[in-house]
């Protein structure tokens, strides 16, 4: 925190939490050692803090007027200077007695928180240790009428009891110049105020009273008193020491101040209320809301209900922190998974949780509170088991639908005749390859089956488109066949034709063949005819000729002869 801020305001409706502080706080999640301020105002409570807190600018503010300017009060959180995880609360109190204001008992309700919520409180004071100081811190025993330590009405109110649930009680006095003594030894401011407790039987009731309870309520060992010098010997700068420069303030008070801090942080331990220990920003918050909402409503202000309700409050946000912390984890699983490894992860998960929140749980409604994690977590895992659920059907549907897509794009083409044999088959691959794809989770044959399910109606369209392109196509056949038929009878006929043709042709070639075969024979014949006319002509022709000749020489033969009968008659004639 750069620079304090206001917790408790004081409103028209009386002391509220600052909305701003409140978130401060409720993030705060280290241990908190609240040094509260409380004294009368102007006695520079306000710049003490800001010595000890190691800076004046941005600090608390200072009034450097007679008008007290710290209203309400105010927080100012800084990292513990050794502790881990520690962080120091200055916190900041109006003045008490402000003439402005005369108002006794805001003042104490004031008072009363600082209280209540300080581990070490420092009463700030200006002047001696003297009985005036102790009249001043009379004020303890007014605090304790404003507190209630148990919550039952009517049980005693142990002094002790009270006196544990009270803060360290360190007494500051500034301005302070005198020498302590006694006995001519120098002694301790502790010892002198312890000195200045003592009772005195002789003096009257109002004398002792205070003193008593002072003792009673902080023994030595819950109190300390110390005192600081004027912190700058030039008195102008005294009104305005928060403008000084360094040099102005006195080395003593310096040196004070630094030997204050450490006694403080050595002593201060981390705010504890009863068994709340190590109280954190939004515990410490808690007990604000407590006080304060007692405080409001008129009431006493219980430690015990306000630890129980802290309590109460501080488990319920462990409680929302641990079911935040197992959704946080359940939604980064690498969902789907098989149910065993989400049944591993939610015990890890578990395990995890308890081992990280187990210590902050407080004490006693335990069992309670054990029984309500369990219902929580139980129900968390059963949203678990239906978000792994749906998004293993989520992604088996989807790496369906993706193999399924090539075949829905082309869904016409099972529209025929064979087609829900092709679509069965392509079906059967799908599943194949789907049931290869590994990490699918606990969906995976549900959503298959669903998803075949779902192709029924496409599956029995595809089949009716089937069987229709069946019987079409049957009868395409049929008619492809009486065409065929027809083509053949043509064919046939065609063949028929060609063939008778062709046989007219044949015969025609034949009788041509005949013909010109027997017109060759003939004109053979003829030839050989006329041959054999010729030559039996000239044979003839020969013979006519022999015949001729033979006539001839018959004939002249025969002349010859005649001739000669002739002559030869003529001879026997004569
Ligand atoms: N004499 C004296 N004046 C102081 C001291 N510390 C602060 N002042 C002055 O007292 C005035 C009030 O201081 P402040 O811290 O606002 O007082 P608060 O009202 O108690 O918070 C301022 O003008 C401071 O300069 C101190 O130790 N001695
Ligand atoms: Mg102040």
């Amino acid at each position: 925190m750069d620079k304090p801020i206001l917790l408790i305001e004081s409103t028209e409706d009386g002391l509220q939490v600052n909305p701003e502080a409140k978130a401060i706080l409720e993030n705060l999640e280290t241990t908190v050692v609240v040094i509260g301020i409380v004294g009368d105002y102007r006695s520079g409570k306000s710049f003490l803090l800001n010595c000890l807190a190691g800076r004046q600018e941005n600090g608390f503010e200072l009034g450097d007027s007679v008008v007290a300017h710290t209203k309400g009060i105010w927080i100012w959180c800084q990292p513990h200077p050794f502790l881990k995880n520690t962080t120091i609360i200055f916190m900041d109190s109006e003045g008490l007695q402000d003439p402005d204001k005369n108002d006794y008992n805001y003042d104490m309700n004031i008072i009363t928180l600082c209280f209540l919520l300080s581990s070490t409180l420092i009463y700030n004071t200006t002047g001696r240790i003297d009985g005036g100081l102790i009249d001043k811190l009379s004020f303890v025993s007014e605090v304790t009428k404003h507190i209630q330590v148990r919550s039952g009405k009517h049980e005693a109110v142990d002094d002790e009891d009270i006196s544990l649930q009270f803060p360290y009680l360190l007494v500051v006095i500034r301005d302070f110049f005198l020498k302590l003594s006694k006995d001519k030894q120098e002694i301790t401011p502790t010892e002198y105020f312890y000195l200045c407790l003592k009772t005195d039987e002789r003096r009257p009731k109002s004398f002792n009273q205070p003193r008593r309870i002072i003792s009673q309520y902080f023994p030595p060992k819950k109190c300390s008193c110390f005192v600081l010098p004027i912190p700058t010997p030039k008195h102008n700068w005294l009104s305005t020491l928060h403008l000084a420069p360094k040099q102005a303030i006195a080395p003593e008070f310096i040196e004070k101040c630094s030997e204050l801090k450490s006694f403080l942080t050595s002593i201060s331990k981390s705010k504890t209320v009863g068994c709340l220990q190590n109280i954190n920003g939004h515990l410490f918050l808690g007990l604000v809301e407590c006080y304060l909402e007692a405080i409001e409503g008129g009431e006493m202000p219980c430690i015990e209900s306000a630890l129980k309700l802290t309590a109460m409050r501080e488990n319920q946000r462990i409680l929302d922190l641990c079911m935040k912390g197992y959704e946080t984890r359940i939604q980064l699983l690498p969902f789907p998974l098989s149910q065993d490894e989400l049944s591993a992860a939610h015990k890890n998960i578990v395990n995890e949780l308890t081992l990280t929140y187990k210590d902050r749980i407080i004490f006693d409604d335990l069992f309670v509170l054990r029984e309500k994690l369990q219902d929580q977590l139980s129900s968390a895992y059963n949203t678990a088991v239906a978000l792994n659920e749906s998004s293993s059907a989520g992604k088996c549907r989807q790496i369906l639908t993706d193999l399924y897509k090539p075949i829905k794009e082309n869904i016409k083409e099972y529209m025929k005749q064979g087609g829900y044999a092709a679509h069965r088959d392509q079906l059967d691959e799908i599943k194949r390859k789907y049931m290869n794809i590994p990490k699918k989770g606990v969906k995976s044959e549900s959503a298959l089956h669903e998803f075949i399910q779902q192709l029924e109606e496409e599956r029995n369209t595809i089949i009716a488109a089937d069987l229709e392109f069946s019987v079409l196509a049957a009868k395409e056949e049929a008619f492809q066949r009486e065409i065929e038929q027809i083509e053949l009878r043509e064919k046939m006929l065609q063949a028929e034709i060609e063939r008778s043709k062709r046989r007219e042709q044949e015969l025609q070639e034949l009788n041509e063949s005949i013909q010109r075969t027997f017109e060759e024979e003939m004109n053979e014949k003829l030839r050989q005819q006329e041959e054999r006319f010729d030559a039996i002509l000239a044979e003839k022709d020969e013979s006519f000729r022999c015949l001729e000749e033979t006539s001839h020489s018959e004939i002249s033969d025969l002349t010859r002869r005649i001739d000669e009968f002739e002559k030869n008659k003529k001879c026997i004639i004569l």
